[in-house]
């Protein structure tokens, strides 16, 4: 061989080094085999089931750390509704960490308690991997729709680099809530279920009407954010507005009236509408991909230091 075929050679040969270094940053993505960051990665089921959390609807899901540091990464996988649209319809993604509620004689599952970090996501600051495919189903647990089969494709949504991102500490037990606000109405997204089940059940937050603060309880204090919003425009559940109609009137008073004094979970614990088994949610928390890049980087260094 030439020297410089060899110079050559040489050279593709450190290419292709470089690339297999630097590939998990340019990815910004996340698979199988790849570092995580808790109790183990809750990979989605193709053939499983797609969990409405078009905002406002609210899912959650637990995890144990398993490395103390910071959640500068998520990755999660979703499918739209029949099919009917495409990752590029996301207007944000809400995520938000809470403390563990355990289980106790009679609160019977666990759920999301203290907020401890939250993050509005928009579109730069995610990237979309796929679509995969599978036969899988839709279920809504607000209104107890659901079908399966429903749609085909489904895809894997990283968060990455997280700015102020929580710290976590090693054996706590977390939840992830997420929420996905879309640019059309009438279109549906859903959270896919995974078969690596941890701890309890992934649960659907469960507004009671009226509340308007979300404490659980409608009471004064719901009917004072009423008051100050009266035949307001524009509004939301937060605002008093408890018909969907944007506005705040009399309809809103009626149903609050109503359910004076109700008081209820905040959180339901999903089930599979056809088997009754428990539902989780697929996920993964991990390390940055720059970290990956400079535990790669210093794993060559030694090698060649052994030389
Ligand atoms: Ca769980
Ligand atoms: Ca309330
Ligand atoms: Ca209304």
């Amino acid at each position: 061989m030439s020297y410089f075929k060899i110079r050559y050679a040489g050279g593709i040969l450190l290419l292709c080094v470089l690339s297999i270094l630097l590939a998990p940053q340019a990815r910004a993505d996340w698979i199988v085999g790849d570092p995580y960051k808790m109790h183990y990665p809750q990979l989605p089921d193709p053939n499983g089931w797609d969990v409405n959390f078009t905002a406002p609807a609210v899912l959650a899901d637990d995890w144990r750390c398993s490395e103390t540091g910071p959640v500068s990464d998520i990755h999660f996988w979703i499918s739209f509704r029949g099919d009917q649209a495409d990752p590029g319809l996301i207007n944000s993604i809400h995520a938000s960490i809470h403390s563990d509620v355990p289980a106790d004689p009679v609160n019977t599952y666990s759920h999301p308690g203290d907020l401890l970090w939250e993050y509005d996501f928009n579109p730069n600051l995610f990237t979309i991997a796929g679509p995969f495919t599978g036969q899988q189903g839709w279920y809504d647990p607000v209104s107890g729709d659901f079908a399966h089969p429903d749609h085909l494709l489904y895809w894997q949504v990283n968060i990455t680099n997280i700015p102020d991102a929580f710290v976590q500490q090693q054996g706590t037990i977390y939840w992830l809530d997420l929420s996905l606000s879309l640019a059309t109405s009438g279109v549906n997204v859903g959270w896919k279920t995974s078969q690596d089940h941890f701890n309890d059940d992934a649960v659907v937050a469960v507004k009671l009407p009226g509340d308007a603060n979300g404490d659980g309880v409608v009471n004064l204090a719901d009917l004072q954010i009423l008051g100050d919003n009266w035949m307001a425009g524009g509004a939301a559940w937060a605002q008093g507005d408890f018909t969907g109609d944007g506005l705040v009137n009399l309809a809103d008073l009626q149903i609050l009236g109503d359910n004076w004094g109700a008081s209820g979970p905040l959180w339901k614990d999903l089930h599979d509408p056809i088997t009754g088994e428990s539902l989780d949610l697929a996920f993964v928390i991990t390390p940055e991909p720059s970290s990956l890049v400079l535990l790669a980087l210093s794993g060559a260094a030694m090698l060649r230091r052994r030389r």
